[in-house]
């Protein structure tokens, strides 16, 4: 039903998954991690990818399943060293993109074969009502990743990595683009069905800046991956990109499936964008399912009737948080699923 919603634009049935569904939340996932060396190692054997890919869907049996990596893996594939660490998050050695370029993004295809040999056994196990989706961070926001080493407060290093020089900037997110390029086409030729672009940090950017550094190379990425792949549905997910709907919907016309919105849309937005031959994603704020209760039930309705005559795929407005209750999770589950089987009846 997923894949229909997004190919045919179907309003009968609202699929639901959850961004940052594998992993961190999970006690499963909390168990495997503390056995293993290191987040790569998870990311690199395809057992683990396997297992953590659909942990979430035996427990909660969902309509997507995203594949268990991580928008990081396009750096390390380019030979970017660094670590993950509790607390902080990734970082990365940020001299990496001063020095010469040291691998053509199309050398890389080999770092990504133990992920091939993932999907195509996840292909093999998953329920056949479930579809496996793959996904790649937007070429900013990993530039932002490579550029920075680790989160600043203000993204202060990318900002003036770009500002100072836009033409060594177009050149680092030419180089990221071709490399993505290379992830995704890996990933569809291993056996995903859909594919999501997470846009994270695309919202920091004033507008004309956004609009050559965030959507240029998605679009290019998007155009490359339509001529290789025609029926390959793709979803956008522009974080805090509210006040860009419009050149987002402009640019990637007839190139994406699927937009994945933020929390703070507002009702005229909403009616706007209705009008974009589209399917719409997501919307709920992630706080709702750490607090749970009446609270979020009402959000989820709100949510569901504004798009109650759209096609639309309940997810939230970015990915799950750690300490998310579970029963949380199901209660959000339960809620969605019992309003798309009376609206189907
Ligand atoms: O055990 C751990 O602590 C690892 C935590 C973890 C996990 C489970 C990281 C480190 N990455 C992942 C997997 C992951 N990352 C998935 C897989 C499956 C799923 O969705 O359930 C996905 C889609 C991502 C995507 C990702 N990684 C994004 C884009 C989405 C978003 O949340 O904005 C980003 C920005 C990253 C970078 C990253 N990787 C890991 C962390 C902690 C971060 C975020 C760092 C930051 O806050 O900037």
């Amino acid at each position: 039903m997923f894949l229909k919603v997004l190919k045919e634009r179907k309003k009968n049935h609202i699929p639901i998954w959850f961004m940052r569904q594998a992993g961190r939340t999970l006690p499963e996932y909390r168990a495997l991690r503390e056995k293993t060396k290191s987040f790569w190692d998870l990311c690199l054997t395809p057992e683990h990818i396997v297992e953590i890919t659909l942990q979430p869907i035996r427990r909660f049996h969902l309509d997507v399943a995203i594949l268990f990596s991580d928008i990081l893996m396009v750096p390390r594939a380019l030979g970017q060293r660094g670590k993950l660490i509790e607390k902080i998050g990734p970082v990365l050695d940020s001299t990496f993109v001063h020095n010469p370029i040291q691998k053509r993004p199309d050398e890389i295809r080999t770092f990504f074969l133990p992920i091939q040999e993932a999907i195509r056994e996840i292909v093999r196990q998953k329920p056949k009502n479930c579809t496996l989706m793959g996904f790649a961070g937007g070429p900013w926001t990993v530039a932002c990743y490579m550029v920075e080493g680790q989160k600043t407060r203000h993204h202060e290093k990318i900002k003036a990595y770009a500002y100072e020089d836009p033409t060594r900037m177009e050149a680092l997110l030419e180089y990221i683009t071709d490399a993505t390029f290379n992830f995704l086409v890996a990933q569809v030729e291993a056996g995903v069905e859909a594919l999501q672009i997470f846009e994270t940090w695309g919202g920091i950017l004033p507008e004309p800046y956004y609009q050559g550094w965030g959507l240029g190379p998605t679009i290019t990425l998007c155009r490359r991956l339509k001529a290789r792949f025609p029926d390959l549905p793709l979803i956008y997910f522009p974080r805090q990109g509210a006040p860009y709907y419009e050149i987002i919907c402009r640019g990637l016309k007839d190139l994406i499936s699927g937009i994945n919105l933020d929390h703070v849309v507002s009702a005229a937005q909403f009616r706007t964008l209705k009008k974009e031959s589209i399917a719409f994603q997501g919307g709920v704020d992630p706080v709702f399912l750490m607090t749970g209760g009446p609270e979020m039930k009402k959000e989820i309705v709100r949510i569901l009737n504004i798009f109650s005559d759209s096609p639309y795929i309940f997810n939230l407005s970015h990915g799950l948080l750690p300490e998310t209750p579970i029963a949380h999770i199901q209660a959000a589950i339960d809620c969605v699923r019992d309003i798309s089987l009376k609206r189907a009846a």
